[in-house]
């Protein structure tokens, strides 16, 4: 049964940068409060969500928050293997997004599943035929990144309005930003 929809959840800059130097370029509070929430919650209290990510995602999170709690964490990698190794019990080691789909699908308890990076992992979903929608946080700001948001193509992404998702600026510190949804034509 192929019902799996893919959603995407990035913030970028101005110029589209997601990383630098593997982290992110800034610490935005309530945004990555924003990011918990939306990865977490769930309709049905007996089912869990699924983030999906690269290897190098992985390895940027800080190890007191890993593996992300109440979320099955899937780890794309090609060295399956060597990783596998290295991931905490219950984080599933993956060669590919399909076979992620795969896995989630053999399991009746995820609710949604979130890509949460990094490029081009979030390249692979976009061109997925099971992507769904793009919550990406636009920061209203440059910073020098190394790692950037692959480009949404406009004749295939439609900018959404969601019930719960502020459209208003949020402003932290100095720094502001939207929450933009987009939906797959
Ligand atoms: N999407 C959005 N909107 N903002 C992000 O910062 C973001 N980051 C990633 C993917 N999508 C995103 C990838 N990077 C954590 C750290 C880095 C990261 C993703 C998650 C992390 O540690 N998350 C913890 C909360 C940490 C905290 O409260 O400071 C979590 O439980 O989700």
């Amino acid at each position: 049964m192929c019902k799996t929809k893919l959603n995407l959840i990035a913030a970028a800059c101005e110029n589209m940068g997601i990383g630098a130097n593997g982290a992110l370029p800034w610490r935005l509070k309530k945004e990555m409060a924003y990011f918990s929430t939306m990865t977490i919650k769930v309709k049905d209290p007996s089912k869990v969500n699924a983030v999906i990510m690269g290897r190098r995602t992985w390895e940027c999170i800080p190890p007191k928050y890993k593996p992300l709690s109440e979320r099955v964490n899937i780890v794309l990698t090609h060295n399956v293997d060597v990783l596998k190794e290295k991931v905490p019990e219950g984080v599933i080691v993956v060669p590919s997004i399909d076979e992620a789909i795969s896995y989630i699908e053999g399991r009746e308890d995820i609710e949604s599943t979130w890509v949460i990076g990094g490029s081009s992992i979030y390249q692979a979903a976009m061109e997925h035929p099971n992507c769904g929608k793009i919550y990406l946080t636009e920061i209203q700001r440059s910073f020098e990144c190394d790692t950037f948001f692959p480009k949404i193509p406009q004749e295939v992404f439609k900018q959404v309005k969601e019930d719960e998702i502020p459209e208003e600026k949020q402003t932290e510190g100095d720094i502001s930003y939207y929450f933009r949804v987009y939906k797959k034509l």
